[in-house]
């Protein structure tokens, strides 16, 4: 099970760096339903940002290894009900999107992944550079590695 579940706010960015990792084309698709590839779940921010959905997310949860909890750094806002993080059995790691956007605020993305109870250190990206995504692209692989023994 070395599947990693990816969560976050509408537009946050999920999709995009799922692609990224997979190689694939970063082409705009809204995502509709749980979308389950080898690799990841991805899922719509709805199921973040509506609480009734909550228990999607963490049925989910039971089936990877580890989340990476997504907050954009553009956004004013965060979805993230305080200690979100402790509702899981899983790790869970803090990814700040988007950092290559003028108005992004890396600062307060951190207050908001620290509100919601996720442990430093927290992974800046943006998928317009590459090498930013290099340090997830490493992890995926040692998690890939974990797969196969
Ligand atoms: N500038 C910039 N735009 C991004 C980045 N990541 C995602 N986007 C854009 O943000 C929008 C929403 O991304 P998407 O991956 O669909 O978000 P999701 O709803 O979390 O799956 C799309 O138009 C993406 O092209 C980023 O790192 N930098
Ligand atoms: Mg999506």
């Amino acid at each position: 099970m070395g599947r990693i579940l990816l969560i976050g706010g509408i537009g946050a960015g999920k999709t995009s760096l799922k692609q990224t990792l997979m190689n694939e084309q970063v082409t705009y698709q809204k995502t509709q339903m749980l979308d389950f590839c080898n690799t990841f779940i991805d899922c719509p921010g709805e199921y973040l940002e509506i609480p009734r959905f909550y228990h999607v997310l963490i049925d989910a949860s039971h089936q990877v290894s580890e989340i990476w909890a997504l907050q954009d750094a553009t956004k004013q806002r965060s979805f993230y009900p305080p200690q979100f993080s402790k509702v899981f059995r899983k790790p869970i790691i803090g990814i700040i999107t988007k950092v290559d956007l003028p108005k992004a605020n890396i600062q307060q993305a951190t207050a908001y992944l620290n509100y919601a109870g996720i442990e430093e250190p927290f992974y800046p990206i943006s998928v317009m550079n590459g090498e930013s995504v290099a340090p997830l692209r490493l992890r995926l692989e040692e998690l890939n590695e974990l797969r196969k023994c």
